[in-house]
């Protein structure tokens, strides 16, 4: 194992922008082998193709990887990167090797340290260092690679820790001096090298330093799982990365305004190595090494970057430029970044003191709904995402999950209907706040998010050590924590024991668990009111003095608790429900109250009470007379059921034309009317004598035109795309039967056979799969020869 240089890499790094090496794949195509050369006489014998497994030629033609290793250095790089971008089974599993993912990560390290440290022992003043480097697999953990079934997954949290996991040590035990996970399109796939990552580090007893780097692959800003930059940033800084930054898929010109914005947001150096321009047409890059060096300088002259490199189609050349060009720029200085709880979903949520109160939506709760638990107990999936769904158009800033129902397998109704909801981007826009008292179920939510959740919650209730491990994991995850105030001898119900009891667990988090402040949200237990028995009258008050007491005196920390649970005795009477929450709220907030569980968009404004009702109320909350429950029980009876603001979906777009209603239903991805919309327009066209094909041609086409161009034009990004083709695919099979008879009746033969295939290294068929139906519709006949075709 190689000696830690983490602490002479950061004092350089303080003094240099560091240079990153350029493109392997480039390189090593240039050197046009062939598949015996892939072979070599080990895998002479092998029993499928090998040619195009770059990173198997460390073991059958290593002098070529030394070669190009070599060649960068010489050109100035000062991080050379280990050529194991597949070095993991799941990408190995293409050419079946999946044997080789240790042997490939330590021989990936060791032939780049012994180049490394060559060139460091002829010029000691320029020490050169190895990055392990960790690619994203062919995979995705958040985006389903099936139209028909958006909870499908091709692989899981566990299956990527599993080979993550193997590589690292690999790498580790060849001797590379810093870890690089890069090309990360799908953070959920990051968060599991991070885990992995992490794990190793606690087992081996001692860390490496760790460089994020992600990929923005379309017009949107987004990464292909949909998360704005911020929104990754969020997701992954909870390992406290050496540094963070943008890599690949555009070039650097497209690339600026992200590096840009990540330069402000991160506490840790910023890394960015962009491709020579986008990809032409024939695959190749264009941009010269002179154009790329341009752009990167001025990058450098602004202070957006402390590492930089190339990515695809870049060379020695481009590497020399670039190195040439930022040699005596000053490098980036770190920003002091305010600390902050600072969640996401696809879009960053950050709780700050400017963010008055949060919202959390409570209405996905099996316990807490009899609706929900309906939905979820028959398996109406759809109807419970319209439920999350409602709940963010209420105003939910976040997400509470819960499935914890007896007659439930628990942990799976959360992973399906949390991969669901990533399917979901006006859901997945938020954060998820996983509910459950059983930490097998918390962690199944956790392996399905690739936000910044938040974990509902953990207690000392089985003592510190668990309460420990429990923190400790969420940690690694990349979660925030709710404490409840529980320890074990019970749940805390007096003003001195909650304070007592979250004093104590920040004293553990913060001092034994190296837990940011930020990321811990206290909940000093909401208890119900005016439930009759003299003891629960205090409860509203304890709360809210306790709320006050932690914000003075455990700073960082956000506060939180279930507010539905304050008016349980007064259940059937909404309107009085309401008023409670809305004046407990109105006293919490002031005290300190940062985060509550609500029902979003039933909650009322304290001004606009009823002066009589507020009155009565607040004598409840605040305990001011010892008759008030009475009184507000009495009074109760006078306040009617007034008309619930729990409003449906806004369904003004009903009224529009059919053509229309169809456009729209793509655009936004509903399938709710889009079978019947498409039959009214079959029915309609058939009318005019045409046949069932032009509903494809003309509206449906039409829609999707509209979802081109507005994902050209960045407006929409894929988790969007993915759900228009879904009700695309819908339309088209109700059209398929009336399409076939039409044929029959014509006489019309094929026009003629297509042969299609997703190439190999494709992540997804989604435009594949669009481009057969229409085709097929159109009196082709289609041969899908599937995915991974070489
Ligand atoms: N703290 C933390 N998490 C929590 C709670 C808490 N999670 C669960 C719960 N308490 C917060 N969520 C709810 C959800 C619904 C209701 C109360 C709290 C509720 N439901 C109505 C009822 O039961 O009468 C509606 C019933 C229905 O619609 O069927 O009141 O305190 N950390």
């Amino acid at each position: 194992m190689q000696a830690d240089r983490t602490d002479e890499l950061k004092a350089l790094l303080e003094k240099h922008i560091l240079v990153l090496d350029g493109a392997m794949g480039t390189m090593i195509q240039r050197q046009g082998l062939q598949e015996a050369d892939y072979r070599g006489s080990r895998f002479a014998t092998h029993a499928h193709d090998l040619k195009g497994n770059n990173d198997l030629l460390l073991l059958t033609r290593p002098e070529v990887i030394r070669a190009i290793h070599a060649e960068y250095l010489a050109a100035g790089a000062d991080i050379i990167e280990t050529n194991t971008f597949n070095s993991t089974s799941v990408s190995q599993a293409d050419y079946h090797l999946e044997a080789l993912v240790y042997e490939l990560n330590v021989a990936g390290a060791q032939l780049a340290r012994a180049v490394c440290d060559e060139f460091t022992a002829r010029d000691p003043a320029r020490p050169r260092f190895v990055a392990g480097v960790i690619g994203p697999t062919s995979r995705t953990a958040s985006i389903s690679p099936d139209v028909n079934d958006p909870g499908y997954r091709n692989t899981s949290f566990d299956e990527l820790v599993g080979t993550y996991a193997e590589a690292i040590r690999g790498l580790c035990d060849g001797g590379a001096d810093l870890l690089l996970v890069e090309t990360v399109f799908d953070t959920l796939n990051a968060k599991a090298a991070l885990f992995a990552i992490e794990r190793h580090f606690d087992e081996v007893g001692r860390r490496w330093p760790v460089m994020i780097s992600g990929t923005i692959t379309d017009a949107s800003g987004r990464t292909l799982s949909g998360q704005t930059a911020e929104a990754f940033w969020n997701s992954l800084n909870h390992v406290r990365p050496l540094s963070f930054g943008l890599n690949c898929a555009l070039g650097a010109g497209e690339l600026r305004q992200y590096v840009e914005e990540l330069s402000q947001l991160c506490n840790c150096f910023v890394s960015a190595h962009p491709n020579a321009g986008l990809p032409n047409a024939f695959g190749g890059y264009d941009e010269t090494p002179a154009q790329l060096a341009a752009e990167i300088a001025d990058w450098a002259r602004k202070g957006f970057v402390n590492i930089v490199g190339g990515c695809c189609g870049t060379t020695p050349e481009h590497i020399a430029a670039i190195a040439s060009h930022v040699a005596d720029v000053k490098p980036r200085a770190i920003p002091v970044i305010e600390r902050k709880l600072r969640l996401s979903g696809l879009e960053p949520f950050n709780v700050g003191k400017e963010s008055l109160f949060v919202n959390v939506g409570e209405r996905t709760n099996v316990t807490g709904s009899r609706a929900f638990a309906r939905m979820i107990l028959e398996g109406r999936f759809d109807d419970a995402l319209a439920v999350a769904r409602q709940q963010v158009e209420n105003g939910a800033q976040v997400i509470d999950i819960n499935m914890d129902e007896a007659m439930l397998d628990s942990q799976a109704a959360m992973d399906r209907f949390l991969k669901l909801i990533a399917g979901e981007p006006d859901i997945a826009r938020v954060p998820i706040m996983i509910d459950s008292s059983k930490w097998e179920v918390i962690e199944a939510g956790l392996k399905c998010i690739q936000g910044k959740g938040i974990v509902n919650s953990i207690s000392m209730k089985e003592g510190e050590a668990e309460f420990l491990r429990q923190a400790r994991l969420a940690r690694r995850y990349g979660a925030a924590v709710v404490v409840m105030a529980f320890d074990e001898s019970g749940q805390a119900d007096t003003y001195t024991r909650k304070t007592e009891i979250c004093a104590r667990a920040y004293r553990l988090l913060t001092e034994h668990a190296a837990f940011p402040p930020e990321d811990i949200i206290f909940d000093p237990n909401i208890f119900a009111i005016a439930t009759g028995i003299e003891e629960h009258n205090h409860y509203a008050v304890d709360f809210i003095k306790a709320c006050a007491w932690i914000r003075a005196h455990l700073p960082g920390a956000q506060i939180s608790g279930g507010v539905s649970n304050v008016s349980f005795s007064f259940r059937g009477n909404d309107p009085v429900r309401e008023a409670i929450h809305t004046v407990f709220l109105y006293h919490a907030i002031q005290a300190g109250l940062s985060m509550g569980i609500v029902n979003a968009g039933m909650l009322g404004v304290y001004d606009e009470l009823d002066p009589a009702l507020r009155e009565k109320v607040e004598d409840v909350v605040l305990n001011r007379r010892p008759d008030a429950g009475e009184a507000l029980v009495e009074f109760a009876q006078t306040v009617r059921e007034g008309k619930t603001r729990d409003s449906g979906p806004d369904l003004a777009w009903r009224e529009l034309p059919v053509d229309e209603r169809l456009s729209h239903a793509l655009v936004k991805g509903i399938t709710d009317f889009v079978v019947a919309d498409t039959e009214e327009c079959r029915a309609a066209l058939e009318a005019e004598g045409k046949p069932p094909l032009s509903v494809i041609e003309g509206p449906l086409m039409n829609g999707m035109n509209v979802v081109g161009d507005l994902f050209g034009a960045g407006k929409m990004f894929l988790p969007q795309v993915v759900k228009s083709a879904r009700v695309m695919k819908q339309a088209v099979a109700h059209l398929i039967p009336f399409i076939e008879a039409e044929k029959l009746r014509t006489g019309v033969r094929s026009k003629g056979r297509i042969v299609i295939a997703t190439v190999k290294g494709d992540v997804h068929d989604i435009g594949k799969n669009i481009v057969a139906v229409v085709l097929g519709c159109n009196g082709y006949e289609v041969i899908d020869l599937g995915v991974m075709v070489s």
